[in-house]
């Protein structure tokens, strides 16, 4: 039994996927960003970061999602992320583009708003935040013209993580624009099960996909 500890529709959502995916029993802590419980004295015991996802494995706790989501994968032997060679290599490089360059595109826009008050020129640095998110949407819509998924003809935990990345662009106050390709791949990933379930547990509505 995992427990994972969540913020509805934040990156821990692929994590609690990932779960689903693979037959997992798992106790949901929700830690809501939104309702400030990522800062709580209880949380922050858990996770001095106050960051969602903190998967728990015994006395084992783990705080970072692409070490977990790989964890998990290897540990169940999910199809979600291939065993070895290039194949292996591609799919940790699409996991980690989405964990790695695409959430910290869309941290630093979240940060500004957050952050930055009303100080001069932020809305011009929120453009550029934008700016830079679109393009790699435009990154991805390019693969997608050459691969049904980002590593070819099957999913991987990558588009999972995609997916769930997608669906913050309307909490930004800039214009978000995601290609027919990317949205296609989107219905076809929310359509799964473990991922309906996880929507279904967590409140969330899914808005991008075509
Ligand atoms: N590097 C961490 C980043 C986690 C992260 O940024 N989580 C966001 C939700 S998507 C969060 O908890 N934000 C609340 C905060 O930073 O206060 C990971 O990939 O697990």
């Amino acid at each position: 039994m995992y427990k994972l500890y969540y913020s509805p529709g934040a990156c821990s959502m692929a994590i609690h996927v990932i779960l689903n995916e693979i037959g997992a029993s798992v106790q949901l802590e929700n830690v809501s960003i939104k309702e400030g419980k990522n800062r709580s004295p209880e949380f922050l015991k858990v996770n001095p970061r106050g960051q969602v996802p903190v998967l728990i494995e015994g006395s084992h706790v783990m705080r970072e999602g692409g070490a977990i989501i790989v964890y998990l994968c290897d540990k169940h032997k999910s199809n979600l992320l291939p065993r070895e060679g290039l194949p292996r290599a591609e799919a940790l490089e699409w996991l980690m583009f989405c964990n790695a360059t695409l959430h910290p595109a869309y941290s630093r826009a979240f940060w500004l708003m957050k952050k930055a008050g009303e100080v001069q020129g932020k809305d011009q640095m929120l453009k550029m935040a934008a700016d830079w998110i679109n393009q790699l949407w435009q990154e991805v819509e390019q693969r997608l013209s050459t691969h049904a998924y980002l590593c070819g003809d099957a999913p991987t935990a990558a588009d999972i993580l995609l997916t769930v990345i997608a669906n913050w662009s309307g909490n930004i106050p800039q214009p978000i624009t995601i290609g027919p390709k990317t949205r296609a791949l989107f219905g076809k990933i929310v359509q799964r099960s473990a991922y309906q379930k996880a929507l279904q547990a967590e409140q969330v509505e899914y808005k991008m996909a075509s």
